[in-house]
């Protein structure tokens, strides 16, 4: 394994340590709200300070981009941190959520972890070398059409901004797949479908840390990512299309008529 992600591991599995010891009491957490419908806990911000700690051990210079603490400052290489995706989730007991950490080196993905913490399941990848879930080699499914695919999106929850385009790619896309499921962890749902599991995946309004790890298990499981043009910015736009290469190629070519303009690049 890359040193880097061997260090991503072990900060990944460090903060689902925390995660879980706290699951069996969520009533004795104190819950902050950062914005409509956006939460945090105690258990975000350990679970963030431990992963940072194990990086700063290794990689004291590297520059930090994580979900609660914002940017640290530093060079080359840049590692990318949720530590609860899925908050909403985990504080209803809902078992549906994980920590997410990604090395990006000069801008481009180098190596990712998803942990799913509840159901002990490790998904990593480094660029170049394939992904793998619990050290075994995964690939994307080899589903051909929409009408045999399984997707998950994310259904906007706090900007309403873009709530009607949205409806426009589900009213599009639900009738001609096998289903849609929506968990509330993209990061996990985009594991998921690195895994096969799932076939495709869309969402607005995205954040780095929810999708930075994620893409990279699903390039090097053989699967496609991009924004709504087809093209790599969906880190900075936050619009993400995701799956196994025919049914990445189907929900792009399908939701586009659904898009107002600014979203269309
Ligand atoms: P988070 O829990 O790390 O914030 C999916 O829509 C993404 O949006 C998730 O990865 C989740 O990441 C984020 N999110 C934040 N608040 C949410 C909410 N109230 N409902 C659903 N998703 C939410
Ligand atoms: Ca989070």
């Amino acid at each position: 394994m890359h040193p880097m992600l061997n260090t991503a591991v072990k900060a990944a599995r460090s903060a689902g340590k925390i995660i879980m010891r706290h699951s069996h009491e969520l009533d004795r957490l104190t819950i902050e709200t950062k914005g409509r419908n956006d939460f945090v806990s105690q258990v975000d911000h350990r679970a963030e300070a431990a992963i940072i700690d194990v990086i700063r051990r290794t990689y004291p210079d590297h520059a930090i981009l994580a979900e609660e603490s914002g940017r640290h400052a530093g060079h080359e290489f840049e590692w990318i941190i949720d530590p609860l995706d899925g908050t909403t989730n985990y504080l209803h007991g809902y078992p549906q959520y994980a920590v997410s950490v990604a090395v990006y080196y000069q801008g481009k993905p180098y190596q990712a972890v998803v942990f799913d913490p509840m159901r002990d399941e490790l998904f990593t990848a480094s660029r170049g070398a394939g992904a793998q879930l619990n050290d075994r080699r995964i690939r994307v499914s080899v589903v051909g059409h929409l009408d045999g695919a399984l997707l998950a999106t994310g259904f906007p929850f706090k900007s309403m901004a873009y709530l009607e385009p949205w409806i426009e790619t589900f009213r599009v896309l639900l009738p001609r797949t096998s289903g849609v499921r929506r968990a509330g962890s993209a990061a996990l749902d985009l594991a998921h479908v690195a895994s096969g599991r799932l076939d495709g995946f869309w969402e607005f309004g995205l954040k780095p840390w929810d999708m930075a790890a994620g893409c990279l298990l699903i390039e090097e499981a053989g699967g496609r990512v991009g924004d709504f043009a087809g093209l790599g910015n969906y880190l900075d736009s936050g619009n993400l299309v995701a799956g196994n290469p025919r049914i990445y190629q189907e929900i792009q070519r399908l939701i586009e008529p659904c898009l107002p303009a600014e979203l269309r690049c």
